[in-house]
């Protein structure tokens, strides 16, 4: 018998579901639209208002809004709401200055934990569970989003944070955790140190579920953390930009990640025609909020490539699903669960006089995580044979990249003209780890 967090929610008929949305759209347009210049401006450019709105289709006449909008606007020029309604704030990772800060209201901290609670109902939590939270607190959404899921469904929280596995795993045992939370390549990381702490945690721990996103996982490690913790994995999908995790999550039947229909719209478009695609077909998501009182978005490019699933699910849930994620429509990386846009290391390359502009990057995996070489040549009139000074440059080139991107690289250094030169669009990424066809 499946379990619900809010049943009455998630197997709203759809067509009951389908009013809901136009009305909580039409609202969250007029926020918008009152409140945060970029949308007046955007709309008003387009001749519409929040009262073309007349069906959910008449979004497609919309214009849209991308990261850059919310960069320009940094910190607050997206908000619809003052200070004094701000209880929260959280930001992606960027180098500084090109951040994009989100706001939440008290209200949308409290939607966003039902959001996730949904998916610990999905995995059998109760209020009898124990979540550990794996993902990073602070300004990532990943650690503070499964928390407040946990809460919601009032489970017993551990909130480990990342870091410090061994402790992890202890915890794991010795506390009788039930879910996990946290990104895959970190649920593999834990499942490994447990074995080679000489347990088999499949057996030896209680754990039932992983709550794991925030990041591509291939369907091979899908099942390795399945099959090594002895799980059901459920799929989470989130950005900061919308929320954070609990956008859309999956359920037991599998097949997709069911969306918080009553809380997000969500588009497919063609992303060079940007014309919205029929159910089914690949494309880039687009999601409106419908219920974010502090930063509200109307259709915003997430640039993730995705489908819509939209099929009766044996789980009872009504709400939509979007399939697992396919890769990205811009060239942005995630690093050991860190964006990364390869312009970000461009940026720090260039404060190096001694390097020159060509450069690749180079990803594995080594044990359960990514590993990032960075190849680097240094400029012609660089004395390329003083060892020492080679080992210098290394270490500062090292020390700036782990500072803004947040992300360890491992600096090789070759001579002039040694990286292969492209007849046409550099190849800047090698993508060599599981799963990822960049
Ligand atoms: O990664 C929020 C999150 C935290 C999601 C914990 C799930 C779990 P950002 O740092 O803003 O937010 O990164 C958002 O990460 O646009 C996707 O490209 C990617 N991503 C998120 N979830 C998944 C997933 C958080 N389940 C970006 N599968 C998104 C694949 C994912 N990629």
């Amino acid at each position: 018998m499946p379990q619900y967090h809010q049943p009455e929610i998630e197997t709203m008929p759809r067509d009951e579901l389908r009013a809901l949305q136009l009305e909580r759209m039409r609202e969250s347009m007029r926020n918008a639209y009152d409140n945060v210049a970029v949308f007046r401006e955007r709309f008003d450019e387009a001749g519409l208002t929040p009262d073309d709105l007349t069906c959910l289709e008449d979004l497609a006449k919309f214009p849209f809004v991308v990261k850059q909008d919310m960069r320009d606007a940094y910190p607050f020029g997206m908000f619809a709401r003052g200070n004094e309604d701000v209880a929260r704030i959280h930001a992606s990772s960027g180098t500084t200055g090109q951040a994009t800060v989100v706001g939440h209201t008290a209200t949308d901290l409290e939607n966003w934990g039902d959001c996730f609670a949904r998916g610990i109902a999905m995995v059998g939590g109760t209020a009898d569970s124990t979540i550990q939270v794996s993902y990073g607190y602070g300004l990532f959404t990943g650690g503070l989003g499964a928390h407040a899921g946990g809460e919601a469904v009032g489970c017993t929280v551990i909130p480990t944070s990342s870091g410090n596995t061994k402790r992890q795993v202890q915890m794991m045992k010795d506390c009788n955790t039930d879910i996990l939370a946290c990104t895959p390549s970190y649920a593999l990381l834990i499942a490994d140190t447990a074995r080679e702490m000489g347990y088999d945690p499949a057996v030896d721990f209680p754990i039932s579920a992983c709550i794991c996103g925030a990041e591509p996982a291939s369907e091979n490690m899908r099942q390795e953390i399945a099959d090594k913790l002895g799980v059901q994995y459920c799929d989470v999908y989130g950005l900061s930009e919308i929320m954070g995790p609990g956008v859309a999550m999956e359920c037991a039947e599998r097949g997709g990640l069911h969306i918080a229909e009553d809380h997000f719209y969500c588009e497919i478009i063609d992303p060079d025609t940007l014309e919205v695609l029929p159910d089914g077909e690949w494309g880039e998501l687009v999601i409106t909020t419908l219920t974010r009182e502090c930063s509200p978005l109307v259709r915003y490019r997430t640039r993730d490539v995705t489908r819509i699933v939209d099929e009766p699910c044996a789980c009872g849930r009504t709400h939509r699903k979007i399939d697992r994620l396919r890769g990205r429509t811009d060239d942005m990386l995630i690093i050991r669960g860190v964006n990364v846009f390869p312009s970000q290391i461009e940026q720090v390359i260039t404060g190096f006089p001694e390097i020159a502009a060509q450069y690749q990057i180079i990803l594995t995996t080594k044990g359960a995580l990514d590993h990032v070489e960075l190849q680097v040549e240094t400029v012609p009139e660089y004395a390329f044979d003083e060892v020492r000074k080679l080992e210098e440059l290394k270490g500062r080139l090292a020390a700036e990249l782990k500072s803004n991107l947040q992300v360890s690289v491992e600096i090789k250094i070759v001579e002039p003209k040694t990286i292969e030169r492209s007849m046409g669009k550099a190849k800047r990424v090698i993508d060599l780890r599981e799963g990822m066809q960049r």
